[in-house]
């Protein structure tokens, strides 16, 4: 078993620990059968910068908000960013958005019309003006674009296509910037879709350069996908850019990161520890990428930081050396139970005291409910229009 020396061995690996929020976690979501509204809800981007301010304070664990455009459109980015700064975070990825324009119905950055590809393209030209202005690292393209039905479409035109209209988009990055290129398997396409998997998502990036880079969304693979084996995969390679934490049971779930599966949650962040993706010489970004349906939305973030953090620590705790030496002499339950001592090992307590330690409530969820933000953010947020993520 690890003891209690083993967190204070592996507490200074926790400094620093940074979880971008997704703008869209504050507002309004549902699914396609209804979108629940609820009191409190932000009606204006700099709301919802508020509200990602609050839980980065009561955790100290997210200093950063990825906005979504055009639903986080302002005129004054660089104003924006003042705004964030001023509240103590900052504005992190910008993600494009083309799927919800008439014209992208047969696809963006793939269609079979020039013009159509050209005004997806200009779309991803604004957001890195817009990065310019936030001076934001990195441009995260998740594409709708695929088919419903075989024979519908010519799946090797679609995807040189899509190799041209991302090179347009490389070569205008500026020398600190990155293209992040995210998968996912279906939906809302169920046929084919244009970046189904890690694979394709690599040999797109890997023909655009050094700046191209893999965005691993955790809901975004079939049902039983060995997803740390990908981890471990894209880090050896060098392409893992970044990650949208979730968790599901069924599909695109979106759910609380570590909800429905904790387990896979540690073999992930070991897998990103081990290969070099964790620490501040890792350039792979944790994100993530959820909405909250029924539940209060910033106590919902929290959990999910605070369970990414959770789960960091437990990872940090597998003792390579033993597993190391029980996987080389070929000891099969000696390294499983080195894995497994690491993960049922309990941190919470040792977590509480590391936070108070340093000026943060040992407990944020107990610390948001008794501060009164939630009560004042309903009484005041009257009026107007609260967003939805649509
Ligand atoms: C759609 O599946 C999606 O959830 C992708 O994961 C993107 O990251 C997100 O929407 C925001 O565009
Ligand atoms: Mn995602
Ligand atoms: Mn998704």
């Amino acid at each position: 078993m690890t003891s209690q020396s083993g967190f204070a061995a592996i507490a200074d690996r926790l400094e620093g620990q940074a979880i971008e929020l997704p703008s869209w976690a504050f507002g309004n979501s549902g699914t396609r059968f209804k979108v629940f509204g609820t009191a409190g809800t932000p009606r204006s981007v700099k709301e919802k910068i508020a509200d990602a301010a609050t839980v980065h304070r009561f955790t100290g664990l997210a200093p950063s908000v990825a906005l979504h455009i055009p639903w986080d459109k302002v005129d004054d980015y660089a104003a924006l960013s003042a705004y964030a700064e001023d509240h103590g975070v900052r504005l992190g990825t910008i993600n494009s958005n083309t799927f919800q324009d008439d014209d992208y119905k047969f696809g963006a950055l793939t269609h079979v019309d020039a013009k159509i590809r050209q005004k997806a393209i200009d779309h991803h030209l604004e957001c890195l003006d817009i990065m310019d202005a936030t001076g934001s690292r990195d441009l995260k393209i998740w594409l709708a674009d695929g088919s419903n039905y075989p024979g519908q479409a010519d799946l090797r035109g679609r995807q040189d296509r899509l190799a041209e209209s991302l090179a347009t988009i490389y070569e205008r990055l500026g020398a600190d910037q990155r293209l992040v290129l995210e998968y996912k398997f279906f939906e809302p396409a169920f046929y084919h879709t244009d970046v189904p998997d890690w694979g394709t998502a690599y040999a797109q990036v890997t023909a655009l350069g050094d700046r191209a880079v893999v965005c691993l969304d955790t809901g975004h693979h079939a049902p039983g996908t060995n997803i740390e084996f990908i981890v471990m995969q894209l880090l050896r390679l060098g392409k893992l850019g970044s990650f949208d934490f979730n968790s599901r049971f069924y599909a695109d779930d979106d759910l609380i990161v570590g909800a429905a599966d904790p387990f896979q949650l540690f073999r992930i962040l070991f897998e990103v520890i081990r290969g070099g993706g964790y620490g501040p010489d890792s350039e792979v970004a944790f994100m993530l990428d959820q909405c909250h349906n029924v539940e209060e939305k910033i106590p919902g973030q929290i959990r999910s930081v605070l369970n990414v953090q959770e789960m960091t620590a437990r990872a940090l705790l597998v003792d390579s050396d033993a597993l190391e030496a029980a996987q080389e002499s070929g000891d099969v339950l000696g390294a499983h139970q080195v894995l497994m001592d690491a993960f049922y090992t309990d941190v919470r307590g040792d977590l509480a005291e590391w936070r108070a330690s340093r000026g943060l409530p040992a407990d944020p969820m107990r610390a948001y409910a008794e501060s009164g933000y939630q009560a004042e953010i309903e009484a005041t947020r009257v009026g107007g229009t609260q967003l939805s993520w649509t």
